[in-house]
């Protein structure tokens, strides 16, 4: 039985093997309690971060290698119609490897930069050069994925491959809590991956993932925050109140709304236990961070939800502010 470590990036081996259709099982990890408590995991990742792949003989690291791993090794026993690796000589086979690395060495090592500098850092050192650079990297390597959108639906071509999950993986986090908006091509694109059955399992069997797509909306244009932010006053009948000022920028009235019924960014509640990176930062008490609403502290299990963040004076300091200009 294949055993994936923890979720995180973990979410893509497993929409992998929901793609393939190979059975395998998720234990779950607790970095906020320290990868050090769990002997268990540190014998199989002595790096302590996530995801690993259990199989047999074989102990791995990397999401991507792992992928590879699994397509290579088991790509035979793939239930997937159409290949979710095209072979060497098929013509779409240097944009899926291009991109299938793209994914995670160009943009999500980058937008990893900027999200921990946003979320996690202490409030002096969050708009910092390190930051404004890995956020620029991240907006020029995107290009390649635009430019790829204006030629093909997916990144390899016409069909999804690993490597859309891959890149959508980063695009799901990027959206969240790098402060990206996407164009209307690349919301059609998250749009049609998003729909795959093998995307709505994945999501099912990844709890904490789960809970943090589910209350963090995407970010949007300043535009589209300001209509929606108008039309929330409209919809309760009176004025935006006063205390909705710090209300992060959400898409929708809907959204909206829920985040003043969870006025997580504004009001000093115990500290979130979701994040293992705010486990450093409450040893230092440089931050106080709030859980998104009560439920996502079921989720100890991965790092898969990032914070909201205020500042102990109480000023917001979700993406309203961040990433940096
Ligand atoms: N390039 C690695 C990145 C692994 C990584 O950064 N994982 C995060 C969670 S998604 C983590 O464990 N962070 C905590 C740490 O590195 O200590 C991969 O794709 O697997």
């Amino acid at each position: 039985m294949l055993t994936i470590y923890g979720e995180g990036r973990g979410f893509r081996v497993i929409w992998l093997l929901e793609e393939m259709g190979l059975p395998y099982k998720l234990r779950s990890v607790d970095l906020l309690a320290g990868a050090d408590k769990d002997p268990e995991f540190l014998a199989v990742n002595p790096g302590g971060f996530i995801p690993a792949l259990v199989d047999g003989d074989v102990t791995m690291v990397e999401s991507i290698a792992i992928m590879e791993y699994l397509l290579a090794r088991y790509g035979d026993k793939s239930k997937s119609k159409a290949p979710l690796a095209p072979a060497p000589n098929d013509p779409a086979f240097a944009m899926y490897q291009q991109f299938l690395h793209l994914g995670e060495a160009g943009l999500g090592a980058n937008i990893q930069v900027v999200v921990v500098s946003g979320f996690v850092a202490p409030e002096g050192e969050r708009d910092n050069w390190g930051a404004r650079w890995a956020l620029n990297q991240f907006n020029n390597r995107m290009k390649l994925v635009k430019r790829q959108l204006a030629r093909a639906p997916y990144m390899a071509g016409d069909n999804f491959t690993a490597a859309d999950i891959s890149v959508a993986y980063t695009l799901n986090l990027a959206i969240r809590r790098g402060g990206i908006v996407l164009d209307d091509a690349e919301k059609a694109y998250m749009a049609r991956l998003t729909a795959r059955d093998g995307y709505k399992r994945t999501l099912d069997a990844c709890p904490a993932t789960k809970g943090f797509y589910e209350s963090i909306p995407p970010a949007c244009s300043p535009r589209t925050r300001n209509r929606s932010r108008l039309r929330a006053g409209r919809e309760i009948g009176r004025s935006r109140p006063a205390s909705a000022a710090a209300t992060p920028p959400n898409c929708s009235a809907r959204a909206a709304s829920r985040s003043r019924r969870f006025p997580s960014c504004r009001r000093r509640r115990s500290p979130d236990r979701s994040s293992p990176w705010l486990l450093l930062r409450k040893k230092t008490g440089l931050l106080e961070c709030t859980p998104q609403r009560r439920g996502d502290r079921r989720s100890h299990s991965s790092n898969a939800i990032l914070p909201r963040c205020a500042s102990p004076s109480g000023t917001s300091e979700r993406s309203s502010t961040w990433p940096p200009k």
